[in-house]
């Protein structure tokens, strides 16, 4: 595959931006080789600077539900930019993503819209410390909130693939108010809720770990941190900025019928550009600014371009059909996977749950952090440049989920299946 064009881009990305990226993980350092660049994207595909083609499983880390460029989202932006792109005043529509959030998402009573998944969870957090007047939060160890300080501590995402549990720059003074627990682990979160539960404002978590893979609670665990938080009144943030719209169409929250006292999203709510959302109990959100004392702002929170993408994509994804097409493609994938996976005599282990999946290089379950690092990346790395060049972009990391759209054919996904056995026998 002539990759010569993205080559020179990179040296030249290099000089200007730390790593040649704007989000680490971009960068390939955990597969190897150097980062394609893109040009263009369409459906389920997408185009590098050197006319590659690429069947796409990151579509963006996730945003992308509808595939790329859809015509009724992109149709919407070109109006919407005609009337300027911003005003920093409100908005009707603000007013009608708003209302679709919460049609989707019923737990949240009241949202304030963000630029990003890292906006609404450092957000969230601050509001549960104000609301609760406690200063400690625990999260689980893996699971990535985006890069606010106090959350990243044992991250995961880019931190666990470069194996940074927290990052530099982050004070001590900070990390000491985050108390981070195995995922999935019961004993051991009511044992810790016991002892310290008096200041602990919240417990935020991925309800399914997308960013160490892909790994699903047990039946009991996330009703367990909902009981348990009640017990102590602290406040239970579901961070479902990857499962919002992933997991079910309702997220994680609908899909194992929890009901989280704040839920932060992002990704999808913005179809394709940067929005993100934090919401939930009237009574906790009426502390937010202007109503309350929890300070939080945006110059471009709610701007019409983005919550028009936003809009466009929930509507579509409200029709009906949409959700049990998705569910078929993901099921096609997910079967074809493990027979082939099965027949290369190679050891994975694939998870899946509505539209993400990860497939493992591993023979042992994978059920938290500890057993995610027990796969083996190196052999990921292999898997990930070979299904590359075959014309297939998977996530370049092996502690990352992959996605599929409404736009992936059929043929995309049986060319799919039978070049990972290609891939596969010769690892
Ligand atoms: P952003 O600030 O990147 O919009 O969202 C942060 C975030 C919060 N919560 C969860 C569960 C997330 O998955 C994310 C961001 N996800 C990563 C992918 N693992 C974004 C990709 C990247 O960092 O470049």
């Amino acid at each position: 595959m002539k990759i010569t064009k993205s080559k020179t881009l990179y040296k030249q990305a290099l000089q200007l931006m730390p790593g040649g990226v704007n989000s680490p993980v971009r960068a390939f350092k955990a597969v190897g080789g150097s980062p394609l660049f893109i040009k263009s994207a369409k459906g389920s595909k997408i185009y590098d600077v050197d006319g590659n083609e690429f069947i796409d499983y990151v579509l963006s880390w996730g945003p992308m539900i509808l595939g790329h460029a859809h015509p009724i989202v992109i149709k919407a932006i070109e109006k919407a930019a005609e009337n300027g792109t911003s005003y920093g005043a409100p908005t009707q529509l603000e007013i009608e993503l708003a209302k679709l959030i919460i049609k989707f998402f019923p737990n949240i009573e009241k949202v304030r819209l963000v630029n990003s998944g890292t906006e609404a969870t450092m957000s969230a957090i601050r509001l549960a410390r104000g609301f609760t007047k406690r200063d400690k939060i625990v999260k689980f160890e893996g699971c990535y909130h985006g890069h606010f300080d106090a959350l990243l501590v044992k991250a995961g995402s880019g931190a666990a693939t470069f194996g940074i549990p927290d990052s530099a720059g982050v004070p001590q003074s900070f990390a000491q108010d985050t108390i981070t627990l195995p995922f999935n682990n019961i004993d051991l979160f009511k044992k810790t809720l016991q002892k310290e539960a008096q200041s602990i404002a919240c417990v935020i978590v991925e309800p399914v770990v997308g960013n160490m893979g892909c790994i699903l609670p047990s039946s009991e665990f996330l009703h367990v941190l909902r009981e348990e938080t009640l017990k102590f009144d602290i406040v239970l943030i579901f961070d479902e900025v990857m499962t919002g719209f992933r997991v079910s169409k309702g997220g994680a929250q609908e899909f194992f019928k929890i009901k989280p006292d704040l839920t932060c999203l992002g990704k999808v709510i913005g179809g394709g550009l940067p929005v993100g959302a934090y919401g939930g109990k009237r009574e906790i959100m009426s502390l937010v600014a202007p109503e309350g004392p929890v300070y939080q702002a945006g110059t471009l929170s709610g701007n019409p371009l983005a919550v028009t993408a936003g809009i466009e994509t929930l509507k579509i994804l409200s029709k009906k059909g949409i959700y049990e097409k998705l569910e078929s493609k993901m099921r096609y994938l997910e079967e074809g996977f493990k027979e082939i996976s099965l027949k290369s005599g190679k050891k994975t282990r694939f998870y899946r749950i509505g539209t993400m999946f990860c497939s493992y290089f591993t023979d042992t379950e994978v059920y938290d952090y500890e057993t995610a690092k027990k796969a083996n990346t190196q052999l990921y790395a292999k898997f990930f440049l070979g299904m590359l060049n075959k014309g297939v972009y998977l996530a370049p990391s092996q502690f990352e989920a992959g996605f599929i759209s409404t736009a992936h054919s059929e043929k995309d996904l049986s060319k799919t299946i039978d070049r990972a056995y290609e891939v596969l026998k010769k690892l």
